[in-house]
């Protein structure tokens, strides 16, 4: 009887020891009751032919190897497997920091992970710290680290730096116009990437992120003075890896309204006829235009967007006997109008008094205005 009861109190002073060092450092997350408990031993130990096996095959679903060395170790090299199962670094002294842990529980949740280091022990402490924290997941624990890997005649490789940031946006503005740009980049190792972005005013560029290696963003940007601007961006991965230059070119100009169009086409006609009428406007920022006509009797339309200096042919039916004055006025794409030209049309042409021939005919010769002028006076 004595001996059952030492026996008891041994086993319970074992489990209650082997329990202390971990739960030391994971008691912020053991009290979480949202999380399932599982036991220290959770993880399985697995070979490097196994790790290979498992992370060049997306059919027994998708690893993410952790590499839990540190930082310099990682740039020196790391396990060369394809995406999406390719490795990510989180070392060791992070899982073991309260906040670093509950970050890789967040990011990694519901994953298949594989730990690995140099020759096997931090990658074993960093499955025990998971397992005790209740990581939701599956744990690995690569056997023998990196030193087993390349042991076995495995490749590795080295990071590389994201490739330049392709820059899309408007390439002209005005002054005080918010303008919009894309920047993208891919990153080979798909690192967290970070972006710097020359606006090439006063301005003073900033790295921003991390994003994910595949991520577009986008900005808006603003330029006060008219100019020619340069906008560079480069980026970065999370090891600090620079990615060349990019560039784009932008010009900020005041926007310039379009002419008022020139109106062309017959003075006259008959009733329930069809008649072509021309139009054309030019935009000095060589913006493409539209055209608004109102055609005196009610009718008003606008047109679809054309080139500037292109002429346009209209037709137009008038029913009813009249005079009518036809207005167009055009605007640019920037919504900036012209002013209204006016067209006199007299249907049926019969009907065309005297002075609109005089009109017509004085505005092209307006040396004989003159003289009709001198005549008066
Ligand atoms: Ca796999
Ligand atoms: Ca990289
Ligand atoms: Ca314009």
């Amino acid at each position: 009887m004595k001996k059952i009861i030492v026996a008891t109190c041994v086993i319970g002073l074992m489990l209650v020891f082997s329990g202390l060092p971990l739960n030391a450092i994971t008691s912020g997350y053991t009290s979480e009751s949202s999380i399932p408990q599982k036991l220290n031993d959770c993880h399985i130990d697995i070979t490097v032919h196994d790790v290979w096996n498992l992370l060049n095959n997306t059919g027994n679903g998708i690893q993410i190897p952790i590499d839990v060395r540190f930082k310099y170790e990682w740039n020196e090299g790391f396990i060369d497997t394809p995406y999406p199962e390719h490795p990510r670094w989180y070392s060791l002294s992070m899982l073991k920091t309260e906040d670093g842990l509950q970050a890789f529980m967040d990011m990694y949740a519901g994953e298949d992970v594989i730990l690995y280091c140099k020759a096997g022990s931090r990658s074993l402490e960093g499955s025990q710290i998971l397992c005790d924290a209740g990581f939701i997941g599956t744990v690995y624990n690569m056997l023998g680290g990196i030193n087993a890997w390349k042991a076995g005649g495995y490749p590795i490789r080295t990071n590389t730096e994201p490739d330049a940031p392709e820059i899309n946006g408007s390439l002209k503005g005005g002054p005080g116009e918010e303008l919009t740009y894309n920047f993208s980049t891919t990153d080979a190792e798909a690192d967290g990437v970070y972006f710097w972005i020359d606006w090439n005013d006063s301005t003073t560029p900033e790295w921003t992120g991390p994003f994910a290696h595949d991520e577009e963003i986008t900005l808006t940007h603003i330029w006060e003075e008219e100019g020619t601007y340069l906008i560079k961006a480069k980026a970065k991965d999370i090891f600090d890896e620079e990615s060349e230059l990019a560039e784009l070119v932008v010009s900020i100009v005041e926007n310039q309204p379009p002419t008022a169009p020139t109106i062309d086409g017959p003075l006259g006609g008959k009733p329930g006829i069809e008649y072509e009428y021309t139009f054309i406007s030019t935009d000095l920022d060589g913006d493409p235009v539209m055209y608004s006509i109102d055609w005196g009797d009610y009718n008003t339309e606008w047109t679809e967007f054309v080139d500037s200096s292109e002429e346009i042919t209209l037709k137009h039916i008038w029913i009813e006997e009249g005079e009518y004055t036809v207005k167009a006025k055009a605007k640019d794409i920037h919504d900036a109008e012209s002013n209204w030209s006016e067209f006199e049309v007299t249907i049926p042409r019969h009907r065309l008094r005297f002075y609109l021939w005089y009109e017509w005919y004085l505005e092209r010769f307006p040396l004989l205005e003159r003289l009709f002028g001198m005549i008066k006076v």
